[in-house]
């Protein structure tokens, strides 16, 4: 275009359109998140919360499921430091094994967030916060609930428990949690303990070999998420016995369908874990990004809910 046209051009494009886009289109943060997989409805709620968020707050997200391996959930993260986003988070899998591939995230100067679960790491330096649950408490309240449903009861009270995955935090902790509280009182038993791997098909599989092996001399399930114990219901159903009265049913996670098993009489209680981390996860992003401080670790606020309560809590209920 000719000088004097281009000249007219441009006193007639708006201003904006005069400034160089970046000034105005600020780049969105990308956000590299390496989820545990899809085992639970807990962890399908959890992925929900994040891209929801992500998509609300502006984030660029980039996510992958590592169906429950760690090399997967590693190999993402060396993918996002390889595409040079601008701060990863993840769920670690195990508490163990993620030193080498966070020193990589230190070393190329990608902040890293902790969601959900915790690692075992003596250096801290290596992520900036832990966003998650308390999940030594989630066990102590089950152990409470169960002491004061027992107090009346000389026993012996003889428990199965269906851990949650190996070397998890939340199945390390839930059982130290529980533990802790029921050792005051040496007619609870745990008799049989396995992990269920958080899958309601495992957790099937395991209480039909606890059923196997000591059918009626059980009185109580402890399961550290309720897709385990739905698991358990149907097997103990399958084994002629009623399952909430039979069997006592205790988990944790609070999702709909351990509503629906307690509102059907089957599951006595469960101890809330939410998984609508996405907003926090966002905030802390954003503020990453903006060099503000940020804690090192961000607990969640969470319930416990007995079957008496389901149908009232129910109807409020976001996941
Ligand atoms: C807890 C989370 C656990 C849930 C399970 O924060 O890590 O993993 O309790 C899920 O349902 O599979």
């Amino acid at each position: 275009m000719k000088r004097r046209n281009v000249l007219v051009a441009m006193a007639a494009a708006p201003l904006g359109a005069m400034l160089p886009l970046t000034s105005f289109a600020q780049k969105p943060i990308v956000l590299g998140f390496a989820q545990v997989g899809a085992e639970s409805e807990w962890r399908t709620a959890n992925t929900e919360s994040i891209k929801s968020s992500a998509k609300e707050a502006g984030i660029d997200l980039k996510f992958s499921d590592a169906q429950q391996k760690q090399e997967n959930q590693i190999k993402a993260i060396r993918s996002y430091i390889a595409q040079k986003v601008d701060v990863i988070a993840f769920s670690p899998v195990v508490e163990t094994g993620w030193e080498t591939v966070l020193v990589e995230a230190k070393n190329a100067k990608i902040p890293v967030v902790l969601t959900d679960r915790a690692i075992s790491s003596k250096d801290e330096t290596l992520y900036v916060t832990f966003i998650g649950s308390d999940f030594t408490e989630e066990g102590r309240k089950a152990g409470r609930w169960l002491v004061e449903k027992e107090k009346g009861n000389a026993g012996p009270i003889n428990i199965v428990e269906l851990q949650g995955t190996v070397g998890s935090a939340p199945a390390i902790d839930r059982k130290k949690g529980f533990e802790e509280i029921i050792k005051a009182d040496p007619k609870f038993k745990i008799i049989r303990s396995q992990t269920g791997d958080f899958t309601r098909a495992k957790g099937k599989e395991v209480m039909e070999a606890f059923l196997k092996a000591e059918g009626k001399k059980i009185n109580v399930l402890y399961a550290h998420n309720d897709d385990m114990a739905i698991g358990a219901i149907q097997a103990i159903e399958e084994a002629g016995m009623k399952p909430g009265k039979d069997i006592i049913i205790i988990s944790v996670d609070g999702v709909k369908g351990a509503f629906e098993a307690m509102m059907a009489g089957k599951l006595n209680v469960s101890v809330e874990c939410s998984p609508l981390l996405g907003p926090q996860l966002m905030s802390v992003v954003k503020d990453i990004k903006a060099g503000k401080s940020v804690p090192k670790r961000i607990v969640t606020q969470e319930s416990i809910f007995p079957m008496e309560v389901a149908a009232k809590e129910f109807p409020n209920r976001k996941y």
